[in-house]
């Protein structure tokens, strides 16, 4: 999270509301090493919060109103009074994201006054990077301030996660907001969907992380993300279970038919990725690199063919990334474009990135390719 950026939206505040700020946040992105479309279903997810994110600062105001203004998603001015926060549309559902947070603090008898928050951001929108979550962590930060709290990172998650649902009309799992809420510098998260535990898990010495966001924007408010949702809780169930991790693949296998075909690939991915996520965190922790990279690659094979969520240009990125010597790589995210996340060797990082976006070209594709660092969680900036 960079210093430049904080200045930026202290001074894109001033600029709007003619006052400094007395309120300011950062809150990361996160990337995704393995553990796809499983936190719906109570898996294993193995996400980091990188060093890219979003900036918040912030006013109080006398009148009960929510005053946001953001350079980010478009840019423009949203005011609402505080006892009527909804769901806007059009050009101005940008909004939903923070309006959905501070209302679902007010539900959960966390009511602040009037507001004017300003918002940059420093991550990429629709890449795959969740910058949804961090826009909501950004806001709950500075709600937060606002009341003089500060509540655990799994809480404030819950009410992110709510906010997505209720007002941006995501069925999101918990993966993003507890990543960005519970950030370790230089650590991935293993985060267990089912119990909400998270243990910080170091990077093996000598490895980076570097993504490549395809260009290609997903809209996960589609209905293909609902879809899938859907078919897993078919699948569980007709299996009998609360959710797929209590299942096994044997028992998916034994259910093919009654499953059906669409059904019994959905539920085969979910089983099969929380399997890969366990093993990767063991191979993280022994320094297998081999180990991990053919498990990203059984993921994302797993994801294009069976639960059907890729595109073909993360397909091209992910043969890319592994014809110049990676040490795994994969779609990561949501799907349906965003971006693909690459381990690599750090001495060769910022090379890779640049040979991948040369390679990626070749083929007619824009892409952008760039390290990150995993980074701390979404926390108040100092003034
Ligand atoms: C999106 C969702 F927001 C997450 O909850 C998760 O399901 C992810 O897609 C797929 O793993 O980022």
């Amino acid at each position: 999270m960079t210093e430049a950026c904080h200045v930026d939206v202290f001074t894109h505040l001033a600029n709007w509301i003619g006052r400094q700020p007395e309120l300011a946040s950062a809150a990361p992105g996160r990337i995704n090493l393995i553990g796809e479309h499983v936190d719906y279903q109570g898996g294993l997810v193995l996400p980091a919060a990188i060093d890219l994110g979003v900036y918040a600062a912030a006013v109080r105001i006398d009148e009960p109103v929510l005053r946001l203004h953001t350079s980010f998603r478009g840019g423009a001015e949203v005011e609402l009074p505080l006892d009527a926060l909804a769901p806007l549309d059009g050009a101005s559902s940008w909004a939903n994201y923070p309006l959905g947070v501070a209302a679902c603090y007010r539900k959960a008898g966390h009511e602040t006054g009037g507001l004017a928050i300003a918002f940059d951001a420093t991550l990429p929108a629709g890449a795959g990077l969740s910058s949804s979550a961090a826009f909501e962590a950004a806001t709950a930060v500075i709600v937060e301030q606002a009341l003089g709290i500060e509540l655990p990172p799994r809480e404030r998650a819950l009410l992110c996660q709510q906010a997505e649902h209720a007002y941006a009309g995501v069925p999101c799992g918990i993966m993003d907001q507890l990543a960005v809420n519970a950030g370790h510098v230089g650590h991935a998260l293993l985060i267990d969907c089912q119990s909400l535990s998270v243990t910080p898990t170091p990077l093996p010495e000598g490895v980076a992380m570097v993504v490549v966001d395809s260009g290609v924007k997903h809209a996960l408010a589609d209905g293909e993300y609902a879809k899938r949702r859907a078919d897993c809780e078919q699948a569980a169930s007709i299996l009998g279970v609360g959710c797929l991790r209590e299942a096994s693949l044997a028992d998916v296998e034994a259910a093919h038919a009654t499953l059906g075909d669409r059904v019994f690939r959905r539920a085969r991915h979910v089983v099969s990725e929380i399997e890969r996520t366990r093993r990767f965190a063991t191979a993280m922790a022994t320094g297998e690199l081999q180990a991990a990279a053919a498990l990203m690659a059984a993921s994302h094979a797993s994801l294009r063919d069976d639960y059907e969520v890729s595109c073909p240009e993360l397909d091209t990125l992910v043969e890319i990334a592994n014809t110049l010597g990676v040490a795994g790589a994969r779609m990561m995210g949501g799907g349906f474009g965003g971006s693909t996340i690459q381990l690599v060797p750090a001495s060769a990082a910022v090379d890779l990135a640049r040979a991948i976006e040369v390679a990626a070209t070749a083929k007619g594709l824009r892409v952008s390719a760039f390290p990150v660092n995993a980074a701390a969680a979404a926390a108040p900036v100092a003034l």
